[in-house]
């Protein structure tokens, strides 16, 4: 126990135990340490466990000069500066792989839930107005509809095989064609939700794709489509979306991402053509529990042998 680990943000139960019990673990003062705190402790702090979803950048980094490893949960590290980390010397893990099916799988619940109204329909029946008002509105098939995946990478292709199973075409866009992807690589993101009844958006947050899905590309999608979304909030624009979906320029919309979690603007809260769920694709015990031994696992191959486990890909060269 003479490693000594900090805990950002609120550690889930099993992580903390985990991490507790294999090193000597200090927990998060508050939203950002204390100078008090950080003079006294930072030097000795060799690993960072990261369960915040708030901004981790150089300045922290400086304050904890004898930092080795930030192992962050969740596969998502757009909050994380990996250049500033790497600069440092600082091998940065997150926990790939281990949410891909059950991320996929909230994926289809949503949309399926979008293209049937399944919220509304739910409220229909338990208000009583099935039987004052008769029958609720008619909802519109994913059978044959064209679905398009933003983002073809690990959670992305899982997903990719589930669509199968309504027997349309499914296209997906990124950065390049992916020779092993047996789908259609469309190259114009805009292009490709012309085409499409809806899309999927699984690709990660950060610089790259702030904002990718523009007013453009909602208005192309359309009034009768449908756009998901289990990647980050700054994927969206998220004032296009309300205003598209606001004058009937985009049909539905199912969101487990916000640009400012946890508030969600009300312009979506009052809509009944959004399903709005809290970020929580990967939440199952199952898929949780094997994110929060990952994270521990990470640091405890890396102390024990500089190994760990799942670096980020721009790490991976210095395992
Ligand atoms: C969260 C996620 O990490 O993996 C990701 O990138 O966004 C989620 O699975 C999860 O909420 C744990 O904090």
């Amino acid at each position: 126990k003479d490693i000594e680990i900090y805990g950002r943000g609120v550690l889930p139960p099993h992580l903390d135990n985990r991490l507790s019990a294999e090193f000597t673990l200090h927990r998060d003062p508050g939203q950002m340490p204390s100078t008090d705190w950080l003079a006294q402790l930072g030097p000795r702090i060799t690993g960072l466990a990261n369960a915040s979803f708030t901004p981790l950048g150089a300045d922290l980094m400086d304050c904890l000069p004898n930092l080795r490893i930030i192992s962050t949960l969740g596969v998502g590290y757009d909050n994380i500066d990996v250049a500033a980390a790497r600069a440092r010397g600082i091998l940065v893990t997150h926990t790939p792989d281990v949410l891909n099916a059950d991320v996929a799988n909230y994926a289809l619940l949503l949309l399926l839930a979008a293209s049937r109204d399944l919220i509304q329909q739910e409220n229909y029946a338990r208000s009583g107005r099935w039987a004052r008002e008769g029958r609720a509105a008619l909802t519109s098939t994913l059978e044959g509809a064209t679905l398009g995946i933003v983002g073809p990478g690990r959670i992305g292709r899982t997903l990719a095989k589930k669509l199968e199973i309504f027997g349309g075409p499914i296209l997906y866009h990124g950065r390049h064609a992916q020779p092993d992807v047996p789908y259609e690589y469309c190259p114009d993101l805009v292009a490709m939700a012309r085409r499409c009844d809806a899309l999927i958006l699984l690709l990660p947050g950060g610089a790259g794709t702030d904002r990718i899905i523009d007013a453009q590309v909602i208005e192309a999608l359309g009034p009768n489509g449908i756009l998901v979304n289990v990647a980050r909030g700054s994927v969206l624009d998220e004032t296009a979306l309300i205003r598209a979906l606001e004058t009937g320029r985009l049909g539905r919309a199912a969101l487990d991402v916000f640009e400012n979690e946890p508030n969600i603007p009300a312009a979506l809260c009052n809509n009944d053509r959004v399903t709005l769920t809290p970020h929580a694709a990967s939440a199952t015990v199952e898929t949780r529990r094997a994110m929060f031994d990952l994270t521990a696992d990470n640091l405890r191959a890396y102390f024990a042998d500089g190994a760990a486990l799942t670096p980020v890909p721009e790490c991976r060269d210095m395992v």
